[in-house]
C-alpha cells in the first residue's frame, strides 16, 4: 500500500462527545411521534377493558356502543382460530405459552385486558362509546400453584461438597417489587391499509419493527410483503415497546376491515394496566465461603411472575438473572433453579436490565452479609472474589463467556474516587453524633450483545450516504452514534452521512433496539457494511478516473488520486455516474449498496462498581442517597456524552426502583398502582451528586469492540443504593432491606430491628 491510500480506518470521529443530531428536530416541536401523523379519514380506537382479573364473559352488549353517532365499528372477539399468534422466544426448554389473547372469546385473565375496540370518528367519541359496551363476566378464582411456564437448572461443579466443607454460609431473601417501564410517550399505534399497493402501513411506537411485522403477518394471516412497520420518533420504551400488543393488533385488524386510517394513542392509565411490566421476582440465595472468605459455593431459587400473557421475551429476565451468577466474582460450584409463574396481572417482561439488576442484587446482597459474617470490610471480601483481569476470556460456571474486563480496576477505582476511607470516617463520626447515614457497594457484570444485526450502506441518487440500520432507536441518539462510526470508516463528516432506522420499508432486516445491543452489534454490522461499500466504492471510482484503486484516497467530499495526474470524483459524480452509466449501473448493482448481516462471535459483557452514600432521617424514615460514585467499563465508546446520557438515565431509573416505584395489586387482582398519584417516580430532586467515570477494556468479540451501556445503571445502582441503606441500619439490628425503600419501611425498620422476609409488601 502506498500513501496516497487511506492508511488510518479510523479517523477521529469515533470517542468524540459530538452534540446528538436528533435534538433540533425533538427540541422544536419537529418530532413525529405515532400521534403527531395526520392522515385523511382516520378513525380512533378506543378499548372496553376488563374491570376483573379473571372470570368468563357471560354476556356482551355492544348495541349502545354500536348505535352511538360516530360511531363506525366495534371490534369483538373473532371467530376462534380466524387470527394467528404472535412469537414467544423460547430461550428456555420446554418452556409453555400462553394464548396470545388479541380479544378474549369468553376468558378474562387480567384487569384491563381489552375486551372490545371502538371505532370511532374521534377519540373522545370512541372513549365514550367504550364506556357503553356492558360485559357480563362471571368472576372466578385467580390462578394459583399452575404448573410453571418455565423451569430449569442451571448446575455446575460439587455444591454439595462446597456448602459441607464452607466455614461461613450467608443467606439473603429478596423480594423484589414489580416496576413499570415508564417511558415519557405511552404506546401509540396506528395503521392504514392502502388498496392501490395492496399494502398494510403500520406505525407503531416500538423497539423492534420487524419483528412486528413478522408477528402482524403471523397474527393477520397476511404475507409480510404486504406490511410495512414504521417507528416514527418513540419516546422511550425500555423494554415495554419489544413486543407486539393485542391493541396494536387489533388497530392493524381495523383498518383492514374498515379500509381507512385507524389510530391509537394509549393513555398513561392504560400503560400501567395492560402494557409490560418488570421484575417481581423473588429471590433466594446461599452463599458457601471458607475462612478466608473465598465463595466456595452457591445455591439459588429464582421464581419469576408472568403476566396473563407472554410478550416475546417474557422468559429473558429470568434466564439473564439465572445464566449470569454469580456475576463478577469466582464460584464454581452453583446450583441455580430458575421458575416462571403465570399470574393473572399485566404482562411481564423486559425491562431496562432485565434480569441483571436481581443478579447483582442477590450478589451484591450476599457479599454483603459475607462480609459481616467474617468481619471484614465490604471492599475486602469483593477483592478476594472477584475474576482478575488476566483471567479473560473467563468461562463462567453456568457456561456463560466473559469475554474481557477488569472488575479489581473498577473496585479500586470506584474506592479511590469515593475517597474510601475517609468516607467511612465521616460515616463514624456522624453516627457518634445520632445521625443514620450508610455507604454500598456494588460491582456487577451486564452482558449485552450476542446474536446478529443487519446493516446497509448505500449512496443515494443526489449522492448522500445512507447507513441503513436493522436496529432501531428510541431516543439514545443513534443516529449520531452510528454516523460517527460510518464517518470513521469512510473518512468524511458525520454530517454527510444519513442514517436510516425503524422501517422495514427501507433498512433490511433487523432484531432492534434493545438488549444493550446496539452499538456492539447494530454499530459493527454498519462498520462492516462500512468498510465494504467503501472498497467497492474505491474500485469503481478508480475504474472511472482510470487509476489504481491503491493509489485513490477518500476524502470527506469522495475519493482523490495524484497519480497519473490529480483527479477527483465526489460521492455527488459517483452517484450521478451509477445512475446514468449503463456498464456502471451492471457493476453498481442497483445503485451503489452493501447490506451486511453480522454476528457476533460471542457476547460483550460490561461490568462496573457503584458506590452509594445515603441518609436515612431519624424521625421519617425517609432515605436521600447523597452521592452515587460509578465506573463503568463498555468497552469502546462510540460518542461519550450519549454513553453519559444513557448512565444517568439508567441511574434514574435504578434509583426510582431502589427508593420509589412500586406497582402493586390488591388480594383481587386489582391494580392499585394505575396512575402517578399512586405509582412515584423519581424527580430531579432525588437525584444526588453524581461522580461518573469509565475504564474502556474493548470487546474482542466484536470490530469495534464496543459493549452495552443502556442498562448498566438500572443493574449496579439499586443494589449499591440497598446495601448502604442496610449499612445505615445497621445500628439498628437491620440485616436486610426489600426495594422500594420507603421513609415508612425504613422507620419501621428502625423501630422494629431486622426486616428479613418481612417487607414484601
Ligand atoms: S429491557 Mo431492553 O429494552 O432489552
Amino acid at each position: 500500500m502506498d500513501g496516497t491510500r487511506d492508511q488510518v480506518l479510523r479517523t477521529h470521529w469515533t470517542g468524540q462527545p459530538l452534540r446528538r443530531f436528533e435534538d433540533a428536530a425533538l427540541l422544536t416541536g419537529k418530532g413525529q411521534f405515532v400521534d403527531d401523523l395526520r392522515l385523511p379519514e382516520t378513525l380512533f380506537m378506543e378499548f372496553a377493558r376488563s374491570d376483573h382479573a379473571r372470570g368468563l364473559i357471560v354476556s356482551l352488549n355492544t348495541t349502545d356502543a354500536e348505535n352511538m353517532p360516530g360511531v363506525v365499528a366495534v371490534l369483538k372477539a373473532p371467530e376462534p382460530g380466524t387470527l394467528g399468534h404472535a412469537a414467544v422466544n423460547r430461550v428456555l426448554p420446554d418452556m409453555r405459552t400462553l394464548p396470545f389473547p388479541v380479544l378474549p372469546v369468553a376468558e378474562i385473565n387480567a384487569v384491563g385486558q381489552p375486551i372490545a375496540a371502538v371505532v370511532a370518528t374521534r377519540a373522545s367519541i370512541a372513549a365514550d362509546a367504550a364506556e357503553l359496551i356492558q360485559a357480563e363476566i362471571e368472576p372466578a378464582p385467580l390462578w394459583n400453584d399452575e404448573e410453571p411456564i418455565y423451569r430449569h437448572a442451571f448446575k455446575a461443579g460439587n455444591v454439595a461438597e462446597a456448602f459441607a466443607s464452607a466455614a461461613h454460609i450467608v443467606r439473603v431473601a429478596v423480594a423484589h417489587q414489580r416496576v413499570a417501564p415508564v417511558a415519557l410517550e405511552p404506546r401509540a399505534a396506528m395503521a392504514f391499509w392502502d388498496e392501490g399497493a395492496q399494502m398494510l402501513n403500520v406505525w407503531l411506537s416500538t423497539q423492534t419493527p420487524h419483528r412486528a411485522r413478522t408477528d402482524l403477518a403471523a397474527i393477520l394471516n397476511l404475507s409480510e410483503k404486504k406490511i410495512r412497520v414504521i417507528a416514527p420518533d418513540v419516546g422511550g420504551a425500555f423494554g415495554g415497546k419489544a413486543s407486539i400488543y393485542p391493541e396494536d393488533a387489533l388497530v392493524a385488524l381495523a383498518s383492514l376491515q374498515l379500509k381507512r386510517p385507524v389510530k391509537w394513542r394509549g393513555s398513561r392509565t392504560e400503560d400501567f394496566l395492560a402494557a409490560t411490566q418488570g421484575r417481581g421476582a423473588t429471590v433466594e440465595g446461599e452463599l458457601a465461603l471458607d475462612a478466608d472468605g473465598k465463595f466456595l459455593g452457591l445455591r439459588a431459587r429464582l421464581d419469576y411472575p408472568l403476566g396473563h400473557w407472554l410478550p416475546y421475551s417474557a422468559a429473558v429476565p429470568g434466564k439473564n438473572a439465572a445464566r449470569i451468577l454469580p456475576g463478577p466474582y469466582v464460584c464454581d460450584h452453583v446450583d441455580i433453579v430458575l421458575e416462571g409463574h403465570a399470574k393473572n396481572t399485566a404482562a411481564v417482561g423486559i425491562y431496562r436490565g432485565a434480569g441483571r439488576p436481581e443478579a447483582a442484587m442477590l450478589m451484591e446482597r450476599l457479599a454483603d452479609k459475607a462480609a459481616h459474617a467474617l468481619g471484614l470490610d465490604p471492599s475486602d471480601i469483593r477483592r478476594r472474589n472477584l475474576i482478575s483481569a488476566d483471567a479473560f476470556p473467563y468461562a463462567m460456571a453456568t457456561g456463560a463467556v466473559l469475554d474481557s474486563g477488569d472488575y479489581p480496576q473498577l473496585l479500586e477505582m470506584a474506592l479511590q474516587k469515593s475517597g474510601y476511607d475517609s468516607a467511612l470516617r465521616a460515616r463514624d463520626e456522624r453516627r457518634a453524633e445520632g445521625e443514620v447515614c450508610g455507604i454500598g457497594i456494588a460491582v456487577y457484570t451486564e452482558p449485552c450483545g450476542h446474536g446478529w444485526e443487519s446493516a446497509e450502506v448505500r449512496l443515494d441518487p443526489q449522492g448522500s450516504i445512507v447507513a441503513a440500520t436493522g436496529s432501531s432507536a428510541q431516543g439514545q441518539g443513534r443516529v449520531t452514534a452510528y454516523a460517527q462510526i460510518v464517518a470513521d470508516i469512510l473518512r468524511t463528516h458525520p454530517q454527510r452521512i444519513t442514517v436510516a432506522h425503524g422501517d422495514t420499508g427501507s433498512c433490511p432486516a433487523g432484531i432492534g433496539a434493545l438488549a444493550s445491543r446496539s452499538t456492539p452489534i447494530g454499530g459493527s454490522a454498519l462498520l462492516q457494511a462500512a468498510e465494504q461499500f467503501r472498497e467497492k466504492a474505491r474500485s469503481c471510482a478508480a475504474r472511472l478516473l482510470q487509476a489504481d484503486p491503491d493509489h485513490l484516497a477518500l476524502t470527506e467530499s469522495g475519493f482523490e488520486t495524484a497519480i497519473p495526474v490529480r483527479r477527483a470524483l465526489t460521492w455527488r459524480d459517483l452517484a450521478r455516474i451509477a445512475q446514468a452509466d449503463a456498464e456502471g449501473a451492471a457493476e453498481f448493482g442497483n445503485g451503489l449498496r452493501t447490506q451486511v448481516v453480522y454476528e457476533a462471535e460471542g457476547e460483550a459483557w460490561s461490568s462496573g462498581c457503584v458506590i452509594a452514600s445515603v441518609t436515612v432521617d431519624r424521625e421519617t424514615g425517609t432515605l436521600a442517597v447523597d452521592r452515587i460514585v460509578w465506573v463503568d467499563d463498555a468497552g469502546t465508546i462510540v460518542n461519550p456524552m450519549l454513553a453519559q446520557g444513557q448512565m444517568i438515565g439508567g441511574l434514574a431509573q435504578g434509583l426510582g426502583e431502589a427508593m420509589l416505584e412500586r406497582i402493586v395489586y390488591d388480594e383481587d387482582g386489582q391494580l392499585v398502582t394505575a396512575s402517578f398519584m399512586d405509582y412515584a417516580i423519581p424527580r430531579a430532586g432525588h437525584i444526588p451528586e453524581l461522580v461518573l467515570d469509565k475504564i474502556e477494556t474493548p470487546s474482542p468479540f466484536n470490530p469495534l469492540g464496543a459493549k452495552g451501556i443502556g442498562e448498566a445503571g438500572c443493574v449496579g445502582v439499586p443494589a449499591a443504593i440497598v446495601n448502604a441503606a442496610v449499612d445505615a441500619l445497621t445500628p439498628f439490628g437491620v440485616t436486610h432491606l426489600d426495594m422500594p425503600l420507603t421513609g415508612e419501611k425504613l422507620w419501621s425498620a428502625m423501630k422494629h430491628g431486622t426486616t428479613e422476609k418481612g417487607t414484601k409488601r
